[in-house]
């Protein structure tokens, strides 16, 4: 049967208060993770941030925070290299993953990271959804067919995020959107609606917020 994507609409009031109250209480970095054993307990539920090196995934928990370096975001690509845990409250986690397709990563660096990553992906409970970041202006490439497919096979259920949205013009939104809804069809763990975000800008802030505040 063939998916049907769309856009994730506006939230409702009440979650977009969920999503409000839940991002403007304490926020803490919790710890970077280099193996599974370094996770912390799995006693609330999380989701990851996943995509290719320099989309803006610690832009984006950023901007959802409301704090501007708690983070680490930067013009050096990989630079994001364990999987770092943010707490909201008692409430959730949010996960920076590292960065792939970093072409200058070494070898045996990339290995270990991807190792991690599919023990991650397909280990912790408590993962409830991942978001996979694509940039608006480069739509689905092929390094991120790699961990979609991951994604399938560890049984997460994935949204897409188009980032840095601000990048770009009105004619160019409709394409990547038409591009990201083609590729996400051959891909059965993902989640029918696409979300779309400038960091910069705000957009799709409150939409992603709401979302991870009622999440079950
Ligand atoms: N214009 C614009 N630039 C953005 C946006 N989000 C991120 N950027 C820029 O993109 C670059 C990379 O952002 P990061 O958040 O560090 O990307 P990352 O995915 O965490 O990168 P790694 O940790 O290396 O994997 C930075 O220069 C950001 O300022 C956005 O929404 N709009
Ligand atoms: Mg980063």
């Amino acid at each position: 049967m063939a998916m049907t994507f769309s856009l994730t609409p506006e939230p409702e009031d009440e979650a977009r208060e969920a999503g409000r109250l839940l991002f403007a209480g304490p926020v803490t970095f919790v710890k970077g993770v280099v193996a599974m054993s370094g996770l912390p307990p799995a006693d609330r539920l999380e989701v990851c941030f996943a995509g290719r090196s320099n989309v803006g995934k610690s832009s984006l928990i950023n901007a959802l925070t409301g704090r501007k370096t708690l983070a680490r975001a930067s013009n050096t690509p990989g630079r994001t290299q364990e999987i770092n845990y943010f707490a909201l409250g008692e409430e959730r986690y949010l996960v920076d993953l590292p960065g792939y397709g970093y072409a200058e990563a070494p070898v045996a660096i990339v290995a270990k990271w991807q190792a991690l990553l599919k023990q991650y992906l397909s280990g912790r409970v408590t993962l409830r959804r991942a978001f996979v970041l694509i940039d608006a202006r480069h739509g689905v490439k092929a390094v991120d067919e790699e961990i979609l497919t991951l994604l399938d096979r560890s049984a997460v259920t994935f949204q897409a995020v188009l980032t840095k949205v601000d990048k770009i013009n009105r004619v160019e939104r409709e394409a990547v959107i038409e591009q990201v809804k083609g590729a996400l069809g051959k891909h059965p763990a993902a989640y029918p609606e696409i979300v779309v975000t400038s960091s910069e800008k705000g957009e799709g802030i409150e939409t992603l917020r709401a979302l991870i505040a009622t999440m079950e």
